[in-house]
């Protein structure tokens, strides 16, 4: 019994460990990055966002697809979190992409919604092969407006859309799910580069859209917050399922 209760303890030990040495670690990276970032003053906007969902659905695979256009079949599971800055060009706007790849298993959880804070776009990620993260895609939605800002932006993605053999999800549902939601939908897949790009693009067009319309209404950045809450939006009528 004793022997046992020592076990249980040191492997909770250890975890905590785990959970400190990467909050280091990424303090410590994300410093290393920022101070890059300050000296390439060349862009307009900075924006950070957020890749959840729950764990295989394809996040890391998603934005390694977009940040290196690469695509390696192996799961290596994220552990904790960890980011990468891209810079796109929109509207005559340089706008540079701070993009966090978070880990989509539960013990993670305390760590990766400590990042929810400021994020301005969202991408919430389930896989059209996998029924259980499609029917996760309400908690995550609680879990940003517990966590987040009022006027963070999401884009529904329903990845893997390669697998038509082995789909669970239809286009429909995730169609109508996106519409229940108010959020715009899209169908990817990282491993055949299809809408991967137009998913980043899209966030980054809704968040500057965004952003005018409270600069519009408010002249002034801090009232921004008094804006449209996620389950009051009224936009995303598209279909984006080229798949
Ligand atoms: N066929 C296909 N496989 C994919 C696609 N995207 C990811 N995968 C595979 O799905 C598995 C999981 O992908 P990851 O990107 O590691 O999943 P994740 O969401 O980051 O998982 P966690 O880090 O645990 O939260 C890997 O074996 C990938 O190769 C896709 O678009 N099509
Ligand atoms: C998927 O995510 C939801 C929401 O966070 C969680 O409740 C559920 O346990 C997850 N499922 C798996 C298999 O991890
Ligand atoms: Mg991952």
């Amino acid at each position: 019994m004793r022997g046992r209760k020592v076990v249980v303890k040191s492997s909770h030990f250890q975890f905590v460990l785990l959970l400190f040495y990467l909050l280091l670690h990424t303090m410590a990276a994300g410093q290393d990055r920022w101070q890059k970032d300050a000296a390439d003053q060349n862009f307009d906007y900075m924006f950070k966002i957020l890749i959840i969902g729950n764990s295989s659905v394809g996040k890391t695979s998603f934005l390694f697809r977009y940040a290196e256009d690469a695509f390696t079949s192996a799961f290596v599971s994220t552990v904790g979190i960890d980011f990468k800055v891209k810079t796109v060009f929109r509207q005559d706007k340089r706008v540079k992409l701070q993009i966090w790849d978070t880990a989509g298993q539960e013990r993670y959880r305390t760590i990766t919604t400590a990042y929810y804070r400021g994020a301005m776009g969202f991408i919430l990620m389930y896989d059209v092969t996998n029924e259980e993260s499609f029917n996760s895609v309400r908690d995550w939605v609680t879990q940003i407006k517990t966590y987040s800002w009022d006027n963070a932006q999401v884009v529904l993605v329903g990845n893997k859309c390669d697998m038509e053999d082995e789909r669970v999800v239809s286009t429909e549902r995730g169609k109508q799910l996106s519409d229940t939601l108010g959020l715009e939908f899209f169908e990817t897949s990282a491993k055949e580069n299809l809408n991967v790009k137009i998913v980043f693009e899209r966030l980054v067009d809704i968040i500057c859209d965004k952003m005018s319309e409270s600069l519009d209404s408010d002249s002034n950045l801090v009232s921004a917050s008094k804006g449209t809450r996620l389950n009051e939006h009224t936009s995303s009528t598209n279909a984006n399922c080229q798949c």
